[in-house]
């Protein structure tokens, strides 16, 4: 949920790292954090905007348009990580997501990585798939995540 202390802007997901995440190296694939970074904003609309499930098996799109991770430090199995998204921009039918990966550590929290995406909110129609502005469910859980200002 939302956190931190001045009533914080941020949703997090938290995770434990798996051997099954990790490669024969034995650290974790850079794919992973994608996948990461999918989970944390699937479970941000399944608890703040759960009308926008139902709305995705009809006609409402919500589009990957862009996808970015920087990576600053490796991840092992049984790892303790949060994802943190914020809301970059909502700009028209886009909406921007700013990502932060901690690994959680008994001296403190570590940024390991970074990552970005960028999601258009569009409409199925017999034309094909048309911009639309986000639904007002979601418009309103966004709104209080957004800290870019
Ligand atoms: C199946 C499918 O198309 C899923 C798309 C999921 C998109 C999720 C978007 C969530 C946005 C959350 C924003 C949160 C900002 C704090």
């Amino acid at each position: 949920g939302a956190q931190n202390a001045r009533n914080a802007p941020y949703f997090t997901y938290r995770h434990i790292v798996s051997f099954e995440e990790t490669n024969l190296v034995g650290n974790v694939y850079f794919t992973r954090h994608l996948s990461w970074q999918g989970r944390c904003r699937e479970m941000f609309l399944k608890s703040h905007a759960p009308t926008i499930l139902d709305e995705l098996t009809h006609d409402l799109r919500l589009v990957t348009l862009r996808v970015s991770c920087e990576y600053f430090e490796e991840l092992t199995a049984f790892d303790e990580i949060d994802v943190q998204m914020s809301l970059a921009y909502l700009r028209q039918h886009r909406i921007g997501l700013d990502f932060n990966t901690f690994k959680l550590q008994p001296g403190g929290r570590v940024c390991i990585a970074r990552g970005f995406q960028q999601i258009g909110c569009m409409r199925a129609t017999a034309q094909g798939l048309v911009p639309h502005r986000p639904p007002e469910p979601l418009a309103e859980a966004l709104k209080p995540y957004a800290v870019r200002l």
